[in-house]
């Protein structure tokens, strides 16, 4: 794979293309980030970009994390004092998962956001972004609760971290793109207080997983069934057990009309197919013998044409899933020891 097909594969889209193609040109020692909000546990969603993490490494990429600690205060997720604690946990269950601990720069927000030349340029987008855009920008990330003024701050400083970290490719998923296009659109009219270049950077979305159960709307790590570092091999084989999964990719509408996806089809797609060469789906000789896929399109062709039964896939699925969850586990294991 080329370093173009690394960087854009399972990409739901990349902002823009052409500058992209610039950066794979000469990925070596190139800066990309992805910042998260602290929180305990790293769930499927966290894992999901840190694939994509791990697909930049390859390339030649630099890789830093931010962990967003003011960001998770100004989304009310705790005090200070409790949300950093949650974020040295972040680190550990990251670097178990798999990324490259050489390659990778962990920084806190507040290690930054709150000096004065950041806090004035925050101000500068205060000024210069209207209520409307920054509450369209944040509508995403932040769910149905009643909007507070930081979350308005919230998407101009995650915005302007771009710009504070010296960034050359920021990562996220889809959810993040309206952060990002006011990134785009915002940051080049600043006059900036710092010595950063206040230029707009390209982006990259990962796609977000639809609910395990039924496949209508996006996979939650607040509500909903979700896969998480603190779940036990049983834990996953009864979630996976019970997700939705029809014999096919594109699953009709339900009787509401919502539109329906796989969800064991994605976690197939994007989180185990880009870790795993090849997938073995074990069955008892009586019903064919050991299946073996070495790329998502073969798997997923077998599903729909029924040589592989749903039933099948899902108990390969959760032995992948628990064998990219194992080291995290123990992680926390010896954290809470
Ligand atoms: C991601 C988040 C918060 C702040 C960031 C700053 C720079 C880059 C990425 C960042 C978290 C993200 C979320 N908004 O919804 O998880």
């Amino acid at each position: 794979m080329d370093a173009y097909e690394l960087i854009t594969r399972n990409a739901t889209e990349v902002v823009t293309d052409e500058e992209v193609r610039a950066l794979a040109d000469d990925p070596d020692g190139k800066r990309v980030y992805v910042g998260y909000e602290p929180s305990g546990v790293l769930h499927i969603g966290h894992m999901l970009t840190a694939n994509k993490l791990i697909d930049l490494q390859e390339a030649g990429f630099e890789v830093v994390v931010l962990l967003a600690d003011v960001h998770a205060y100004l989304n009310d997720k705790g005090t200070f004092a409790e949300i950093r604690e949650t974020a040295e946990r972040m680190r550990d269950q990251f670097l178990a998962y798999g990324l490259d601990a050489e390659s990778t720069e962990f920084v806190y927000g507040s290690e930054f956001q709150l000096d004065e030349e950041y806090v004035l340029d925050t101000h500068e987008l205060e000024v210069s972004t209207t209520l409307n855009r920054a509450r369209r920008a944040m509508a995403e990330i932040q769910g149905g609760d009643t909007a507070k003024v930081s979350h308005l701050v919230y998407p101009l400083m995650q915005a302007l971290d771009i710009v504070y970290l010296d960034l050359d490719l920021a990562v996220g998923g889809l959810d993040q793109r309206k952060v990002h296009m006011l990134h785009r659109e915002q940051i080049p009219t600043m006059d900036g207080e710092s010595d950063h270049a206040y230029e707009a950077r390209p982006c990259l979305h990962t796609p977000i997983l639809a609910d395990l159960d039924t496949g209508v709307g996006k996979m939650s790590s607040s509500s909903g069934t979700t896969i998480s570092m603190e779940d036990s091999e049983a834990d996953i084989a009864e979630k996976i057990n019970g997700a939705f999964c029809p014999p096919t990719r594109d699953p009709e509408p339900d009787d509401e009309g919502n539109e329906r996806e796989n969800p064991v089809l994605e976690i197939f797609e994007y989180s185990v197919f880009p870790r795993f060469d090849t997938v073995v789906v074990e069955r008892p000789e009586e019903y064919g013998g050991d299946l073996e896929y070495d790329d998502y399109e073969s798997l997923a062709a077998d599903l729909e044409s029924g040589e592989l039964h749903p039933a099948d896939a899902k108990g390969a699925l959760a032995d992948y899933l628990n064998e990219l969850i194992a080291p995290g586990r123990e992680v926390l294991r010896e954290l809470d020891a």
